[in-house]
This record gives C-alpha cells, structure tokens and sequence, in this order.
C-alpha cells in the first residue's frame, strides 16, 4: 500500500532533492532498496543497464538501479524515476488514461544505456520501455543528462500511448506525424517553452520556429528522403517540424480567440482525444491528420457548441497555415 512504501531520495541532474517510493529486498542478510514504485496499479522501474542480472526475481534481464540506504547518489535514475511519475500522473489526472495501454502496463526506464554517442546522446522507446544514454557531455557536442528532461521523457512515453492507440508506421508521413505526436505531449506537458530538450543543455527542436533546428514548417519545404534507417525513415524527425507546427499555431490560435481555455491545454485535450479515438489511421498522411483533429475537435467535452465552432475553425487556420490545405 502506499502509506507503506518505503520513500527514496536524491538529487536529479539539476541539483533538486527529490523524493519517490522505492522497495527494499533483502540480499545476503542485506537490505538494498530498489527504484521500484509499486504503489499504483501501473509500477514504475527504473534499471540499470549496466547491470545484467539472470536472476529469477528480475525477469527483464536486469538489475534495479538500486542503493544500500534510502539515500540514492544516481542523478539520471532519480531523473527518469521521477520524471516518469510524472507523465504517468499527466495522462492519468488529465485524461484518465491508465498507463501506456491504458491497462497498467508497468512503466519500464533502463538508464546507463552505453553504444554509440549517438546512442548515448539519446533517448528511446524501445516498443515495451524507454532506454536512456548519459550524454557525452555539452563540451563534447553531446548532452549533459537525456531522462532530466521533462519533454523527453513525456516524448518517449508517448511513443508508447502511440503504439497502443494508432499504432502509426514509424515511416514517410505517419512517422513523422508519429515523432510530431510526441513532441507535441511533450510540449503540452513541459509547458514552459514550444521546445523539445533544452534541460540536456542543447534543444533539438522547436514547435514554434522547427527551422532553428533546421526543420521545416510549411509543406513546401517538405524533405522527401527514402523511406530506410539511413535516411532516418523517410526524415521523420525532419519533416515532423510540419505537423508539430501546424499544433503549435492551433494553441497560438486558440489563445488569441480568448474562449476561455488555454491554447496549450485544448490540444493537448484534441492530441488525446486523436490518439483516444483512433481518429486517424496507421498509415495516416498529414492531410489525413488535419482531418482528424477537425473531428477531435468536434469531441471536446465541456465546451459549448459555439466553442467547439470556434476550435474546429483555429484548427483548419492553423493546418493552412502549414500548406495543409482542405
Ligand atoms: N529520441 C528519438 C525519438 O524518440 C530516438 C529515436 O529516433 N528513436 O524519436
Ligand atoms: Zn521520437
């Protein structure tokens, strides 16, 4: 029960003390306390992949990120471990969804993850956990810290929420509309900026101006790339700047038509409700995807019809405003 749960603490990379459940094991006589929140239905574990473990209690394969006392050194597992909550309790508060299924599906976080810079200057969603690398370091041309960013992580868990509902291609225009999807929670949920990874230290994205990190905005500058792994499968972090723009002027719009709710908060609501509803399909284009917003709008709960007129018509602005045109 949670009032029984052991509470964990420890600094994130941003120096803050956090606090978290945790639950102890004893080895060899010994208590070590586990980054393991089992006090929802949906538990959160945090592991290190640094540390592969054959034992019969840890059936992914790997050990916990673990300490001796309550007392954890761990910057990036306290950063993943609570920034995880965090995006849970966002989909659960705000939209009532019960994890990345929506059917407690534990929420699994490897931290430590090592390869490639590329890798290790990353995050990833993995189809069943989210993997993060340390960062090579700012002074290296990498990153400093990935599971510290708030949009990162709701970002990645995203993926998830995207491959339990529209189960979008990760290619051409449903990938890119895919990776748009994440940013977009992402933004709604890290509220501060429209920008994706500027607590690693180096943002890689903007929702409000995708060409300073050399993406475009407007279907004409749409890049077409072949559809492989090399060319990033068809650029879906490059033209998901289209998209991503086309949610960002919708909340520029909704804001500036004073209806009463904020801009930010309605497309997160609609990005839910598209995702909720499986309003588009796997292999959807953006013009498909501008059409499912249109019908997300027009699901808003709690507005009055006249509100629900007003959001669908910012929604169709904001799309042409991109090149996506009815
Ligand atoms: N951080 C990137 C993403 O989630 C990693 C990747 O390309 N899979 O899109
Ligand atoms: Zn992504």
């Amino acid at each position: 029960a949670a009032q029984t749960a052991p509470i964990g603490y420890g600094k994130g990379s941003a120096g803050t003390l956090q606090s978290f459940y945790v639950k102890s094991r004893v080895d060899a006589g010994k208590t070590v306390y586990q980054l393991l929140d089992a006090t929802r239905p949906a538990a959160i574990r945090t592991f290190d992949f640094r540390k592969p473990s054959t034992r019969k209690d840890l059936p992914q394969g790997y050990d916990y990120v673990t300490s001796g006392s309550k007392t954890y050194a761990d910057a990036a597992a306290v950063d993943a471990h609570v920034n995880a909550k965090r995006v849970y309790l966002f989909y659960k508060n705000k939209y009532g969804r019960n994890s990345i299924d929506d059917k407690n599906m534990d929420i699994l976080s490897f931290v430590h993850v090592n390869g490639s810079a590329q890798t290790r200057n990353n995050a990833f969603w993995t189809g069943w956990a989210m993997y993060y690398g340390d960062g090579t370091g700012l002074k290296k041309g990498g990153v400093d810290c990935t599971s510290c960013a708030y949009d990162l992580v709701a970002h990645e868990l995203t993926h998830g929420v995207t491959q339990h509902t529209l189960g979008l291609e990760y290619r051409g225009q449903a990938g890119a509309l895919n990776e748009a999807i994440s940013d977009i929670m992402a933004a709604v949920m890290d509220a501060n900026d429209w920008e994706i990874g500027e607590d690693t230290g180096a943002a890689v994205r903007s929702l409000a101006d995708p060409g300073k990190y050399g993406q475009p905005a407007h279907m004409d500058d749409f890049v077409n790339l072949p559809n492989d792994a090399q060319h990033d499968n068809g650029g879906v972090h490059v033209n998901s700047g289209i998209p991503a723009h086309a949610a960002y002027l919708t909340a520029l719009k909704i804001d500036n038509a004073d209806i009463g709710i904020g801009g930010r908060d309605t497309l997160g609501r609609l990005t839910y409700i598209l995702l909720r509803d499986r309003l588009i399909s796997p292999t959807a284009d953006f013009y498909e995807a501008r059409e499912g917003y249109i019908a997300a709008a027009g699901r808003l709960s709690g507005l009055t019809a006249e509100q629900k007129a007003t959001v669908t018509l910012k929604v169709k602005d904001a799309w042409s405003a991109v090149g996506i045109d009815e």
